[in-house]
């Protein structure tokens, strides 16, 4: 993610500010000997992904500043953690010419504070039972100096912008769809009946990684059987059963956007009767929602499309007797924005504008008959409509089959 992609950013944020607005951004710390991952905000205005840094911008007699903070370098941690971030470097990444040093926030920010009437900060959310986040922490000296300056949540000023993809946004996500696609064919050419479902993670991990995207977007859901009617299951270590049905939620990573891709296969060679049935009355419904999408209409919508949509299928498969009782069945939403995040920033009851993406992912869940169907697209909302960006990726059920049937 370079300059000429966050500048742009950084200048429609600007517009959104009026006098004595600012933002504070803190990148994520780096935990010892974990992964880095970067905050998405951060990542998303700077381009950096590098831990240990703070972004200040703000609107002040109507002009615009922002400026970094980076780490000091130590030179006996070098050996270590390697060399840090340099200005220079800093700067030719994102683009934002004044660098200062974290040693230098707090003095800055006091200088700044008295101009200052909102902050817009990564605060997050902390659970009673957790510390605050870093960003709480890091401004409480603000709060306890300076109660008339507002602290708020960056996402509602920063929702807008990030639900709003670009062109090179969307080439990233399609990359990871590319990707996600390609390895659950590996999967379904070569899952057998016996195997662990942790085996079929590995092969869609390889695909991933032999491809240059070396990071999921989120835990992958790899479920036979029963499993896939628990929503969230995310051990993947049973052992896949004859005739069972596998359920595959995935999505790796590209410059930090994700796909979220599902799609179920039977480990034998066809769809049993019954699972066929189940699979045929999701796709449908899924399709039909698909149909929908388009500028103006709001994710609520498309539940309830979903909702009536599963229930009379739901009715004629023998599994309940009124519509109103598919919550036994299908119980989560059928869309959530994508995108930096797998469960990006959008809102149920915002109106879908062209350049939105999202998700359509129907499902059953029926412990009683060990049996969970979803299927899942990511879908780019256009003027006229909505482009699939998975389209891809097989569900139709004789091509599923067709695949299973050459897997020796
Ligand atoms: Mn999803």
């Amino acid at each position: 993610m370079t300059a000429e992609i966050t500048a742009p950013r950084r200048e429609r944020l600007a517009e959104l500010l009026s006098d004595g607005e600012n933002l504070i951004v803190f990148a994520n710390s780096q935990g010892k000997l974990q992964k880095f991952s970067q905050d998405k905000n951060f990542l998303y205005l700077t381009g950096l992904n590098h831990p240990e840094l703070i972004y200040v911008a703000g609107k002040f007699g109507g002009r615009f500043n922002d400026m970094l903070f980076i780490e000091r370098s130590d030179p006996e941690r070098i050996v270590w953690e390697g060399e840090k971030l340099s200005p220079e470097e800093a700067t030719r990444i994102s683009g934002i010419k004044r660098v200062r040093y974290l040693d230098e926030f707090y003095t800055t920010l006091s200088a700044m504070c008295p101009m200052m009437k909102v902050i817009h900060a990564n605060l997050g959310f902390a659970a009673l039972n957790q510390p605050p986040t870093l960003a709480m922490h890091m401004l409480q000296p603000v709060r306890d100096r300076h109660p008339q300056i507002e602290i708020r949540q960056l996402n509602d000023l920063i929702a807008p912008l990030r639900k709003l993809k670009d062109a090179w946004e969307i080439q990233q996500l399609q990359k990871a769809i590319d990707v996600t696609g390609q390895g659950i064919l590996d999967i379904m050419g070569s899952a057998r009946p016996g195997m662990m479902e942790y085996q079929l993670e590995a092969t869609l991990f390889y695909r991933m990684q032999d491809s240059g995207l070396h990071t999921w977007g989120f835990a992958p859901i790899i479920a036979a059987g029963i499993n896939a009617a628990t929503l969230h299951y995310d051990k993947n270590n049973c052992q896949i059963g004859k005739n069972e049905l596998v359920l595959m939620d995935v999505g790796a990573d590209c410059n930090g956007y994700s796909a979220d891709i599902t799609r179920c296969f039977p480990i034998g060679t066809k769809f049993t009767a019954r699972q066929k049935q189940i699979y045929q009355a999701v796709l449908d419904a899924q399709k039909k929602v698909i149909a929908s999408v388009k500028p103006g209409i709001k994710l609520s919508e498309l539940n309830e499309i979903t909702k009536k949509g599963l229930a009379q299928a739901a009715i004629s498969l023998g599994l309940i007797d009124s519509e109103d009782q598919i919550g036994r069945y299908y119980m989560h939403g059928v869309s959530h924005f994508l995108g930096l995040d797998t469960h990006d920033l959008g809102g149920r009851e915002a109106a879908l504008e062209a350049g939105n993406v999202i998700t359509v992912e129907p499902g059953l869940y029926i412990p009683e008959e060990r049996i969970g169907v979803r299927i899942e697209d990511d879908v780019l909302v256009t003027k006229t409509g909505h482009k699939v960006l998975s389209a891809k990726i097989p569900k139709e059920i004789k091509d599923i089959e067709k695949i299973r049937r050459q897997v020796t």
